[in-house]
């Protein structure tokens, strides 16, 4: 089951997340990017003054970054890109910090991939 392997069975059969909803706006998001293949929406529950989400329109069997493969590189690098663009338009010009969670232990809660961008007050390390 999930909980053992540390993933998500219904997302890695291909089923949809609250992320699909907010890529086809069915559900509303605080969106602050947007191009062919990455999405950038404000996370919901922050934890620091700026925390957005940056992701993959085609989840293409990324439901966590443990599952990606030589396949996914260029999107990879592609969110990172994104990531550091909408970093410094939010205004992170003295540094933020890029998360992925992954699976059980990581403290993963949405299987499609997505990239955490906090900043905006001074980050501890190491996290908890
Ligand atoms: P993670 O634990 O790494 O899977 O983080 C998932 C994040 O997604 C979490 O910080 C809260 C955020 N989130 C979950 N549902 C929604 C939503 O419907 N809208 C927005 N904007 N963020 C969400």
């Amino acid at each position: 089951n999930a909980a053992a392997s540390g993933a998500d069975a219904a997302a890695d059969q291909g089923a949809p997340t609250i992320f699909d909803k907010i890529i086809s706006k069915q559900i509303p998001a605080n969106i602050i990017y947007e191009d062919e293949s990455a999405l950038a929406f404000r996370d919901i529950n922050p934890q620091a003054p700026v925390h957005f989400l940056v992701i993959p329109k085609h989840r293409d069997g990324l439901t966590q970054l443990s599952k990606c493969n030589d396949s996914h590189e260029k999107v990879l690098g592609h969110l990172l890109v994104v990531a550091s663009k909408v970093a410094l338009q939010e205004g992170l010009n003295d540094g933020f910090r890029v998360v992925i969670n992954d699976g059980v232990n990581g403290c993963q809660s949405v299987y499609h991939l997505h990239l955490h961008i906090v900043g905006g007050r001074q980050l501890t390390w190491p996290p908890g």
